[in-house]
């Protein structure tokens, strides 16, 4: 495939104003016939039309309602070439026929579980008509819907519904929807089938009423109320905080069971995975609960960013991703509680994106060259692209950042926009230069900050030594310094803030340090003692600090800092030091020993009723296999790794187990499940505990989970027994699996809990056991959902099993991926995307890794994802 470069931009030579869409639908023949009014670009260059198109027959094409002569048009794989059109405004009539449900690639119109969708964003459109397929190209549409009334009663697209009619003499009917603002086919969407729906109504803070309906499969209506009421809530959130309101007559959203990715926010028809819109108390934990609140969040966002102001083309993914993923974290944070999301934030973008950045699929926040778009839906585009948007708040203030904001809305309205018109409008809204701040968007990789203090008591003054370096990426060597904003305080010895520091730096401003250059010092004056630094609180930067904190140091930050992200911070800085040590006894065969400072420490969280029990929660769960992989950053041994964190928990359960088993009998309730922040944050508080007394492995503990497993009103406490239980395979284990199998065996979005419980056992059992599943009735590798509960999960979250040194969990992995490429290029590719780290292991699992990657790229007919993802993960 040719790599497209962002210097290659050109503007399209035509443009399409207006599209007339009538849309016949029959299970495996459906019939589109388009009109497009286009006209030459006044400020595009002359020449050939091409309109991209894929997978699709081509019927009849007109120009002005005249055949088009074999002589004036090519065709071929990719589209459709018009040699000479007209040097005016022309109308072309195109007529194509697909069939939906030979769509297993799950782009363009298919059918899932009987109903017929579409998926259109990056480059779906083209397989559903030809069309300029690129987000520059701006046109109104007119959607005709026609099927037959037992097929698909419900007939849906973007905008206000206009017109619907039953066809005389037949079983069909039609309907039309016009949507009045312009938009990229990229956000283009039809939904047709027999669907139940739930309604309420919305009125924005102009007065305008809005009419809300999800549309969901025939009897799960009932467990659509939570997202309706997330919609609620985001619609007045964004009026509140962002001054956007919403504009058209109705929102709908439709979720359906086969979806490449989470959801997604087609104009005024949102279309989503239903794992992120369906939830009961006895199938969806708090944690899907979280999720599908704010996914709701971020898809009704991308209204204003993202559709109302669109990208001009897709290197600028994250001028409308990264951006919505923070005003989905400043959602959620409101509506939440904002330590805690942003705890969970940074562990998820350390997890997935520092992860990415460190391997050999790191690449910039806006790339500048990709091969296929759909591999860039990143981490780093999403959450570090989010971390970026909340650098230049933190950098501007709040005034600055809205007054930017309000200016972007304004001016690009109705446009496909560039990261350089966004940031435009920032340095204009603000007087402020942010040319050195645009490099983040540009360099790829994780910076490291290193801090070192020293502290002349004589002259009461504190030198603060900040420095950045940041390691090669693919295709860049050598790296620049970046502008880093870090938030931070200087704490007495008290445990009381020192306000306003003294300093003369110019790189100081109030409680914010602006590190630019790659080694900076911070003279602080007239200090009434030694301090200790908080730096980098709420993670104001992207970026991976060594404090340079002693233990002593860390454990007084870790209670007394005001900031709670940095008391966080501090447990997990002391655990981390801990397991990397306790790896290396283990890999060599030693016992480690443990700090007994370290468990006084958490027993005084755990056992501080002040606290927020969702934030005592996050401080009691350590580091993950792979937070201590990451840090170690080579020659990893996973089983290693696996054994000090057991070691870790079972002996914080042994000598924290008065208190756990305390938490764990006050936090009981016999009051019925809510799935609120609070509720949902004393059941994470009563699980961590549950699951630390667990760890211990004494009959005691295992009898209080079984019991735990057993009396469970709601799937977050059923789900949380069942993972501690089958974390030792056995009887107990196994007959949870079978009774959580009988209770759901009807139910594929909770079996898919059953599948990841099982795909993440951490002992050779696991991958035997995943092996049969895939034969289990209730799997499909045409599902990506199903695909992604037990095969994703286990090459993600099974460090051990996965890793296997006989290389099998390799082999199995790859075996999928060539199973599922030729039907779904997307799902093999994030699939395979789960060996990004493979450089990082010890050498023989290197190799096993490496074997694995060589024999999937030897492969003929690969597609172009997934030929994309081997490439340069053996680069
Ligand atoms: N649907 C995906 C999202 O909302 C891609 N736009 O992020
Ligand atoms: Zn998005």
């Amino acid at each position: 495939a040719p790599v497209i470069r962002l210097e290659d931009y050109t503007p399209p030579p035509y443009l399409v104003d207006r599209v007339d869409l009538d849309v016949r639908l029959e299970p495996d023949d459906a019939r589109v016939a388009s009109r497009l009014h286009a006209r030459p670009n006044p400020d595009g260059g002359r020449g050939e039309f091409f309109l991209d198109g894929e997978d699709i027959e081509l019927v009849s094409l007109e120009l002005d309602g005249v055949p088009l002569p074999r002589s004036d048009y090519r065709l071929d794989d990719d589209g459709l070439t018009i040699t000479s059109p007209p040097d005016r405004a022309f109308v072309l009539d195109i007529s194509t026929r697909i069939d939906p449900s030979a769509n297993t690639q799950l782009m363009g119109l298919y059918r899932s579980n009987g109903v017929y969708c579409t998926q259109c964003e990056a480059e779906g459109f083209r397989r559903i008509t030809f069309f300029p397929d690129r987000p520059d190209v701006l046109a109104v549409y007119t959607v005709r819907i026609e099927a037959r009334k037992s097929d698909a009663p419900i007939l849906l697209s973007n905008g206000n519904l206009v017109e619907t009619g039953d066809i005389p003499g037949s079983d069909r009917h039609f309907a039309v929807w016009h949507d009045p603002f312009p938009k990229p086919s990229y956000l283009f969407a039809l939904v047709a089938g027999d669907l139940g729906h739930v309604a309420d109504t919305f009125t924005t803070a102009s007065g305008r009423e809005v009419a809300l309906a999800i549309y969901v499969e025939r009897g799960k209506e009932d467990r659509c109320d939570y997202a309706l009421q997330a919609l609620k809530r985001s619609m007045r959130w964004d009026e509140e905080a962002f001054g956007r309101e919403y504009d058209l007559d109705v929102f709908n959203i439709v979720a359906v069971s086969d979806f490449n990715m989470g959801a997604m926010e087609n104009k005024g028809l949102n279309v989503f995975n239903d794992k992120y819109v369906l939830a009961s108390p006895e199938t969806a934990t708090d944690t899907d609960y979280a999720n599908i609140e704010a996914i709701i969040a971020h898809e009704y966002f991308h209204n204003w960013t993202g559709n109302r102001i669109t990208c001009r083309d897709w290197f600028q993914l994250c001028l409308k991703e990264g951006l919505t993923v923070f005003r989905d974290q400043e959602f959620s944070s409101d509506v939440r509680s904002r330590p805690v999301e942003r705890i969970g934030d940074v562990r998820t973008l350390k997890a997935h994106q520092f992860v990415e950045d460190a391997g050999p699929l790191a690449h910039p926040v806006r790339p500048e060259t990709y091969r296929e778009i759909n591999n860039f839906y990143t981490a780093t585009v999403y959450e570090k692209g989010a971390e970026l948007i909340r650098m230049l708040k933190t950098l501007l203030g709040d005034g600055g950042f809205r007054a930017g904001m309000d200016l972007y809305f304004d001016r690009h309205d109705g446009t496909a926009a560039t990261i350089e018109d966004f940031l435009a409008c920032f340095a204009e809204a603000t007087g402020r230069d942010l040319t050195h701040f645009k490099l983040w968007y540009r360099q790829a990789g994780t910076p490291e900050v290193t801090a070192t203090g020293r502290y002349d008591a004589a002259a009461k003054r504190y030198e603060l030594t900040l420095e950045q370096s940041c390691r090669p990426t693919p295709g860049q060597p050598t790296k620049e310094p970046l502008q880093i904003p870090i938030v931070f305080a200087l704490i007495g010895p008290g445990g009381e803030e020192i306000e306003a520091p003294r300093t003369a730096s110019p790189n100081v401003n109030g409680n914010l340090i602006e590190l630019a250059s790659p080694r900076e010092t911070i003279v602080f004056e007239d200090l009434p003692g030694k301090p200790v630094p908080s730096l980098l609180r709420g993670f104001s930067a992207p970026v991976k600090l060594n404090a340079n904190l002693s233990g002593d140091d860390l454990l007084f930050v870790a209670r007394e800092d005001r900031d709670a992200f940095n008391r966080w911070q501090a447990v997990q800085t002391l655990a981390t030091g801990i397991l990397v040590d306790a790896q290396a006894k283990f890999a060599t065969g030693d016992r480690p020993d443990l700090d007994p400072r370290f468990v006084d420490s958490l027993r005084r969280t755990a056992q501080d009723g002040d606290l927020d029990p969702a934030f005592r929660a996050q401080v009691l769960t350590l580091p993950s296999e792979s937070d201590i992989a990451r840090e170690l950053g080579r020659d990893v041994d996973p089983d290693a790794i696996h054994d000090a964190g057991e070691w870790l928990r079972g002996l914080l359960g042994t000598r924290l187990g008065g208190e756990l088993r305390d938490i764990y009998s006050r936090l009981g309730t016999n009051e019925p499940y809510s799935p609120d922040a609070e509720s949902a944050g004393r059941r994470a508080l009563r699980n961590t505990a549950m699951t630390l007394l667990a760890a211990t492995g004494d009959g005691d503990g295992i009898a209080l989970v079984e019991r735990h497993y057993r009396n469970a009103d709601n799937m977050t406490d059923r789900m949380a027994g069942l993972a501690a239980l089958t974390r030792r395979p056995g009887a107990a284990a196994d007959d949870a699996l079978a009774d959580f199998f009988e209770r759901y065996r009807t139910d594929p979005l909770v079996l898919d809990k059953w599948f990841t419980i099982q795909a993440t056992v951490p002992t050779p059992e696991a991958l035997p056991r995943i092996v049969d599943l895939t034969k289990n009735p209730a799997f499909s590798l045409a599902n990506p959902n199903r695909v992604r509960a037990l095969v994703g999960a286990f090459a993600a979250g099974n460090a051990t099993q996965f890793n296997r040194p006989d290389g099998a969990g390799y082999r199995f992995v790859a075996d999928i991926v060539l199973a599922v490429d030729r039907a779904n290029p997307q799902l093999a590719a994030r699939l395979l995307s789960a060996f990004r780290s493979w450089r990082s292991l010890e050498p023989a699992r290197r190799a096993a890794a490496e074997a694995e990657l060589r024999r999937i790229a030897a492969r003929d007919g690969l597609s172009r994802d997934t030929t994309d993802i081997v490439q340069r993960s053996l680069e």
